[in-house]
């Protein structure tokens, strides 16, 4: 049980810098991102549609840099899509595309707007049937 635990605070430290986590489950990730909290750093909670229920979620830095992000997409309470920022700039998003709670989509975002690869599980088992690379200019 000990042993668990330590890989887990060490995938939970490696976790930003990994490609595609391996983790899919929302709830857990959500869990693993109150990782990403420190001194100074402060929760944004917004509610969009106005219908009492949050389904914005930001972490923000000191300085007022985007860290992470939840956005619950249709409304029913459960967060959808998770947003990772470095120096508040966004580096990579996860979607559960079809609501069951599940990441199936990853985008690894370069310069806060160029999509530098993806990968995807289109039939929604939990194995990723798509990955695509769109590589910078190579010399
Ligand atoms: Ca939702
Ligand atoms: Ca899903
Ligand atoms: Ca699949």
């Amino acid at each position: 049980m000990k042993k668990t635990l330590c890989a887990a605070a060490i995938l939970l430290c490696a976790f930003p810098l990994l490609a595609a986590s391996p983790v899919t489950d929302i709830e857990l990730l959500r869990q693993e991102a109150r990782a990403l909290v420190k001194n100074g750093t402060r929760w944004l909670e917004i509610d969009s549609n106005n219908d009492g229920g949050i389904d914005h979620v930001m972490l923000l830095a000191r300085n007022g840099d985007k860290i992470y992000e939840e956005i619950d997409m249709n409304h029913d309470g459960i967060m959808d899509d998770l947003c990772y920022y470095k120096n508040g700039v966004i580096i990579r998003e996860e979607t559960d595309t079809n609501y069951d709670g599940k990441i199936d989509l990853w985008v690894f975002i370069r310069e806060g707007v160029y999509v530098e690869r993806y990968a995807q599980d289109k039939d929604f088992d939990g194995i990723i049937d798509i990955t695509k690379e769109y590589g910078a200019a190579k010399r």
